[in-house]
């Protein structure tokens, strides 16, 4: 399917499935590596997600375990992310000069639980920084995930409300009395597909981190683009914005650190203008 249809897709329903993006034969490298790291950094992790839940903040979900910035640490990935299905699609709606603004990755242990309704930054109304609902009725961010391992009803796959992205309200910060944030949504379902498809669906679009009911992790990688015009800022320790809204507020915000300039240089040529702003 074309980037013309594809993007059809996303403006009706709100997402849709790219097949075989990370291609067969460096799948298992890339997942082993990427489960190895969210290990070997779970505690920092968890301790990061401490202090923000020790602020009064909702953040995570149990049996849920991520890693932020997930580029500094493996990089196996990365050629993948200038796939040309996927930019091309990307481009139909933000035109040349999109940006990566997040790269984490999210392991849905066997067993977790499932979380609640949203939409990502900067719709998320949890967020310091975000776009005050009623939200205009226009795409100003995409977000993708990376189905490391498949995604189905049995292990998890992400829930959606597909259609959802339309309304101007999402309701994760509990402020939508007719829909309960924590039940389930009579016309959700859940994204499915095989190890190396990649999820991609308009921001708004409301979704929620599902159970897995199987025997093995749940791998998946969190990668979001935005248009060159939309500001950054608020999500990146150390920028001004980031201090103002969200440290000072003290405000939970979706967030993480500069890219490591070593990191970056060893980037495929292609792949360093999405994360060129991102330099520590
Ligand atoms: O990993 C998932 O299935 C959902 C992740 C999620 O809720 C998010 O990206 O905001």
């Amino acid at each position: 399917m074309d980037a013309a249809n594809l993007k059809g897709h996303i403006e009706r329903d709100g997402f849709c499935v790219l097949d075989q993006v990370i291609p067969a034969d460096s799948l298992a490298t890339v997942c082993d590596e990427l489960w190895a790291a969210v290990k070997r950094n779970r505690q920092d992790s968890e301790a990061e997600k401490a202090k923000t839940q020790g602020r009064g903040h909702r953040i995570g979900t149990p049996g849920v375990v991520s890693m932020k910035q997930m580029i500094n640490e493996v990089q196996s990935f990365a050629p993948y992310l200038a796939d040309r299905r996927l930019l091309d699609l990307i481009e139909s709606f933000f035109g040349a000069w999109a940006r990566i603004s997040c790269t984490d990755c999210v392991v849905n242990l066997p067993g977790n639980e499932r979380g609640y309704w949203h939409a990502d930054w900067p719709y998320n109304q949890t967020n310091a920084s975000h776009i005050p609902a009623p939200y205009p009725d226009a795409v100003l961010h995409l977000s993708t995930i990376w189905m490391m391992t498949p995604f189905s009803a049995e292990t998890g796959g992400t829930l959606i409300v597909p259609g959802s992205h339309r309304w101007p309200h999402n309701p994760a910060a509990g402020t939508m009395p007719e829909v309960d944030h924590e039940a389930p949504y009579p016309t959700e379902r859940h994204v499915e597909g095989g190890a190396g498809s990649v999820l991609v669906y308009d921001s708004r679009l409301w979704h929620a981190v599902a159970a897995n009911k199987s025997s093995a992790p749940r791998i998946g990688l969190l990668v979001r683009y935005a248009p060159w015009w939309l500001n950054l800022n608020p999500t990146l320790f150390g920028r001004p914005e980031h201090q103002a809204m969200v440290v000072e507020t003290g405000g939970k915000n979706y967030e993480m650190m500069p890219l490591k300039r070593e990191v970056f240089d060893k980037l495929p040529q292609e792949v360093q203008p999405l994360y060129r702003h991102w330099v520590e």
